[in-house]
């Protein structure tokens, strides 16, 4: 029998936290053996004489994990898409508080703020972005927790957005903060993909606030917690980010 096991993300940040304490001597002597540590300063440019300069040293790595991704990734490979019979009812909530603390932000007063390496940084009412050609898909979105659930998210193509705001297309990031605190950030491709929208609309209805009124970003080729909710202001940048979950030790490219 199949078993779903399901870590909620504070677990699995203890988690990864817990196991980098464990995994210390191990893990070194691990690098000692595949690689010299000369060649671990040399290739992270860290000094590795020390615990900390090999945390270092394994935070290099794992970015350069991010862009090896960056590279495997085929910008023209769409996800899986699926009929309205399909949508999960009810469509789950999940965010790092409990649904009784929901964001309720105000939409007529929202605006999204625009900064970074960005032409035009007026900014945007919900009025106005409704205006905007839009898009809609049914897709699966998939929580690392274990869990996945399809639905139906209708909005604005962010590459089109990207156009009209004149945004660096050579950057490398977009970063997004949101009204309850929570922020992520994306590489340029992702940011560029056909299926990467901001999503204005649930189920053909205006995104309820437990799904991130007003706007979320949707992108159904990364993992949900790359998919901010609540956005209140979008970057472009060259200087990277991180994330809410990506700084408690969750992949930063978190799909595919
Ligand atoms: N602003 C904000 N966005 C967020 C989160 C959050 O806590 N705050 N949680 C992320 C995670 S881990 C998941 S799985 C999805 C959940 O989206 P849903 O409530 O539409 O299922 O939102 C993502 N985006
Ligand atoms: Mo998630």
């Amino acid at each position: 029998m199949k078993k779903n096991i399901i870590v909620h993300h504070q677990g699995q940040a203890m988690l990864a936290d817990a196991l980098r304490q464990v995994a210390q001597p191990s893990r070194r002597q691990f690098l000692q053996r595949s690689l010299s540590l000369g060649g671990l300063s040399l290739l992270t440019g860290c000094n590795i004489g020390d615990q900390a300069s090999v945390e270092a040293a394994l935070a290099v790595v794992s970015r350069f994990n991010d862009r090896a991704q960056g590279w495997l990734f085929d910008p023209s490979r769409l996800a899986p898409t699926y009929p309205d019979s399909m949508i999960t009812r009810p469509f789950p909530f999940n965010a790092y508080y409990g649904l009784d603390e929901v964001e309720q932000v105000d939409g007529d007063a929202w605006r999204l703020e625009l900064s970074g390496l960005v032409a035009d940084k007026k900014p945007w009412s919900l009025p106005q972005l409704r205006a905007l050609p839009q898009q809609t898909q049914v897709t699966r979105h998939i929580c690392v927790e274990g869990w996945s659930a399809i639905g139906k998210w209708g909005g604005v193509p962010f590459a089109h957005f990207l156009d009209l705001v004149g945004a660096d297309k050579t950057a490398k990031y977009i970063g997004f903060k949101c009204a309850d605190d929570y922020f992520t950030s994306i590489d340029m491709a992702t940011a560029r993909h056909p299926q990467t929208i901001m999503a204005l609309s649930w189920d053909g209805q205006p995104l309820p606030p437990e799904y991130g009124y007003p706007m979320k970003l949707r992108m159904p080729t990364k993992l949900g917690y790359k998919n901010p909710k609540h956005v209140q202001a979008i970057f472009v940048t060259n200087t990277y980010p991180g994330g809410y979950w990506e700084d408690q030790g969750y992949n930063w490219f978190g799909g595919s």
